[in-house]
């Protein structure tokens, strides 16, 4: 029998362009709320996680810019956010691709799409994995966006299945 946990944490994409600056929000426990300012692409997000309990208002990332905004309130611990898909592709001439619309997906609701669907699609599935952390790219924009994920730990009664399985 193997004594070493193995790491369950993942890290999936990041989706967009290479332009920006690298931000990464760091692992939490889940998400409670995303703020979105958009208008012809994301132009921020804002991500509130929990961290064991705590309420933990992550930096905003990408620029200033924006005509509409979208406050995403999730029924927390309810509510999972188990899907985020969307587009990228260059909004300025000459400028790298970047994140154009966003939806999010949790186990009751969509929201969104935020933007304009309009580039290269992305679509990402939790998989029964926690999304923990966001991390990506910004610049005036959202440049490019990924998550951090966590496989939830199996209860003791679980592993006591598996182990009965594995003879
Ligand atoms: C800035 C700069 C780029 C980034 C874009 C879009 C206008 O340029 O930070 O590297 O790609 O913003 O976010």
């Amino acid at each position: 029998m193997k004594l070493v946990q193995k790491d369950t944490r993942k890290q999936l994409g990041p989706w967009g362009g290479n332009g920006g600056d690298e931000w990464d929000d760091g692992v939490h426990t889940g998400v409670k709320e995303i703020i979105v300012v958009y208008g012809w692409c994301i132009d921020s997000i804002q991500v509130t996680y929990d961290k064991n309990g705590k309420h933990v208002l992550a930096e905003k990332h990408g620029g200033n810019g924006g005509t509409k905004y979208a406050q995403i309130k999730l029924q927390f611990p309810d509510e999972i956010l188990i899907s985020v898909s969307g587009h990228y592709c260059p909004v300025v001439y000459g400028g790298g691709p970047v994140i154009r619309s966003l939806t999010f997906k949790t186990n009751k609701r969509t929201f969104g799409p935020f933007g304009v669907e309009e580039g290269t699609p992305f679509s990402f599935f939790a998989n029964g994995d926690r999304i923990v952390g966001f991390y990506g790219k910004g610049g005036w924009f959202l440049d490019s966006l990924g998550f951090r994920l966590s496989r939830p730990k199996p209860s003791m009664f679980q592993r006591f299945l598996m182990m009965l399985k594995k003879g």
